[in-house]
């Protein structure tokens, strides 16, 4: 059979949005691509071969090797994640962001930017805050959708990639496409006044073509399975730990609690801020109560 090669633009009732060269096919999938505990399946973003049927419709037949997956929100070949927060409604929960940017190093991303959108609620000064990512690497953009600031400046970073926009329901992200690329009109909804949260409006994940690239549109989320994560791998997922690395009395350190750790003492010449100390803490603690829980699900 004569095989196509096209792209995941979005899975949906377990159907699969396939861009060929020439068109768009609505595909199903083959049994032996079907999501397990070991494999994520076939998601958003992956490359493809499919076959056609009589009707029209298509078949996904085999999928091409990834460069590279984020896991959460599941999207193959990106290359960059934007995480998306506001400035207040949501208000901006730094664990969770940490949460986030851990997840998305583990994933091997190439760029990894933090966005807050709304600037033009908060009247308050996230300066100090948002410095502390400044200092640890990290590009940080601050917008507003709705008054239109700072969208160029996004705009030239989105450019010939293939950029995710990850973060809580309710931030902002598909209002961001929206002032990206007005053409775009996705669905966008309230924050519910009584408990200041989003209303999940998108629902899948949805790749957009962007200036030779695609952004990514993806439903909001703030719980996340950390467990899958290397614990001794953890204190490399904050790129300012990585220069003491290697520089702790005790090899593997876990960098809580043993004596002449290298991180510590980064840490205590205030190489390291305060708030990304703790923050790697609670998440170490985090992850080891994960795979605690599922290690004695396994006994059982
Ligand atoms: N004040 C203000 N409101 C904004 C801004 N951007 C978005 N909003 C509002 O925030 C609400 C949520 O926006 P969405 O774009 O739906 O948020 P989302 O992140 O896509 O949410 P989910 O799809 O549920 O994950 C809407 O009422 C928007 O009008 C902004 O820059 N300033
Ligand atoms: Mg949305
Ligand atoms: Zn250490």
């Amino acid at each position: 059979m004569h095989l196509e090669e096209g792209r995941v633009i979005k899975a949906y009732n377990s159907f699969f949005y396939v861009q060929t060269e020439t068109e768009l096919v609505s595909c199903k999938l083959r049994g032996k691509f079907k999501k397990t505990r070991k494999s994520q399946g076939v998601v958003p973003g992956d490359k493809v071969l499919i076959g056609r049927l009589p009707d029209g419709t298509g078949v996904v037949e085999e999928q091409l090797p990834r460069e590279s997956l984020l896991r959460r929100p599941a999207v193959a070949n990106v290359t960059q994640v934007i995480l998306t927060f506001a400035a207040a409604q949501p208000d901006l929960h730094p664990l969770l962001l940490n949460r986030f940017l851990v997840l998305a190093e583990w994933s091997g991303l190439k760029n990894i930017l933090i966005c807050v959108n709304k600037t033009d609620l908060y009247s308050g000064d996230s300066a100090a805050f948002l410095q502390l990512y400044e200092q640890a690497g990290y590009r940080v953009l601050r917008v507003s959708a709705k008054e239109n600031l700072g969208i160029d400046e996004m705009r030239q970073a989105l450019a010939g990639e293939t950029t995710v926009f990850a973060g809580p329901s309710g931030v902002g992200k598909s209002s961001l496409l929206n002032a990206i690329d007005a053409s775009l009109s996705l669905a966008t909804g309230q924050v519910s006044d009584k408990i200041k949260r989003g209303r999940h409006t998108t629902r899948v994940a949805e790749l957009l073509p962007y200036e030779q690239g695609f952004i990514v549109d993806t439903p909001g989320f703030s719980a996340m399975e950390l467990g899958e994560i290397p614990l001794d791998e953890l204190a490399g997922f904050f790129p300012e730990f990585r220069p003491y690395l290697g520089q702790c009395r005790f090899a593997p350190c876990s960098h809580t609690h043993e004596p002449d750790c290298g991180i510590k003492a980064a840490w205590e010449a205030g190489e390291i801020s305060q708030e990304r100390y703790e923050a790697y803490q609670t998440i170490y603690k985090e992850i080891q109560e994960a795979q605690q829980l599922k290690r004695k699900k396994e006994y059982k």
